[in-house]
């Protein structure tokens, strides 16, 4: 019947959500239990899979009475600490930060990672950069062999407003595929980020030398920052469908 038809294909869609959920949840918690010790600076990521982390510091900080001091790499994540009562901080106070935890878009089988699908890679990276530790937390639909067989949305490129044009011709001019202007939900504008910038989606057609793509990006007039963390992180904590936490 009509009705079936609609409620069968909604019913896996759902169920698949929910698992995702669930396996933030457990990565989330899980890096809170085994890397967050008392008196630590932590670094806090963007996205929706660090809202369960922030859930679980807040918990233990309650629970255990620790010292905590949180750096934010977004607006979002700033909200995210001062909702939760945490102690909020910035890098001109706290330069070193003991160890950061953020979400990934994907995540390759050598740890590196595209970010800045949320538009907060420039502070991300800042964040994770200045930290003696870095873990990620993410869900099994992030894990991949290689970066894109998992992302389809291009590796994100901050850049300042004025140099989009050229930027864009210059990225593609050299490796290839296409670098669009993230637009706004509602096509109105340009998505413009936290430091006042726009993103370019670099939507790549073959698996390069990331580092060295990093590298020639970055030096791009222009560039802002990139959305690809080679060699960045040191841990990943994966939610898995069937409830597990499985670590790389
Ligand atoms: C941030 O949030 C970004 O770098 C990444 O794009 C995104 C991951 O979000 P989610 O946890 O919602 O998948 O970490």
């Amino acid at each position: 019947s009509t009705r079936s038809g609609i409620v069968a294909p909604v019913f896996p869609i759902f169920s698949t959500m929910s698992k995702a959920e669930e396996a933030k949840r457990l990565a989330g918690r899980a890096a809170v239990e085994n890397h967050v010790k008392d008196n630590q600076v932590l670094g806090i990521g963007s996205g929706s899979t660090i809202v369960h982390a922030v859930q679980r510091i807040a918990e233990r900080v309650r629970e255990e009475n620790l010292n905590l001091v949180c750096i934010p790499t977004s607006f979002q994540a700033r909200q995210l600490i001062l909702q939760y009562g945490l102690t909020l901080s910035d890098l001109d106070r706290h330069p070193e930060i003991d160890l950061a935890i953020d979400g990934a878009d994907e995540v390759d089988s050598e740890l590196n990672l595209i970010k800045g699908g949320g538009g907060c890679l420039t502070q991300e990276k800042i964040v994770a950069g200045y930290a003696s530790h870095f873990i990620v937390i993410a869900d099994f639909r992030k894990n991949s062999q290689n970066l894109g067989d998992q992302w389809h949305k291009g590796i994100p490129i901050e850049v300042i407003p004025m140099a989009y044009v050229p930027v864009s011709r210059a990225v593609t001019r050299k490796f290839g595929g296409v670098a669009e202007l993230r637009m706004a939900v509602n096509k109105a504008g340009p998505v413009v980020t936290d430091n006042g910038n726009f993103i370019l989606d670099w939507k790549f057609e073959q698996v390069h030398q990331w580092h060295d793509v990093n590298t020639a990006i970055k030096m791009i007039p222009g560039v802002v920052d990139t959305g690809l963390f080679i060699n960045m992180a040191e841990r990943v904590y994966f939610g898995m469908q069937d409830g597990s936490v499985s670590m790389r």
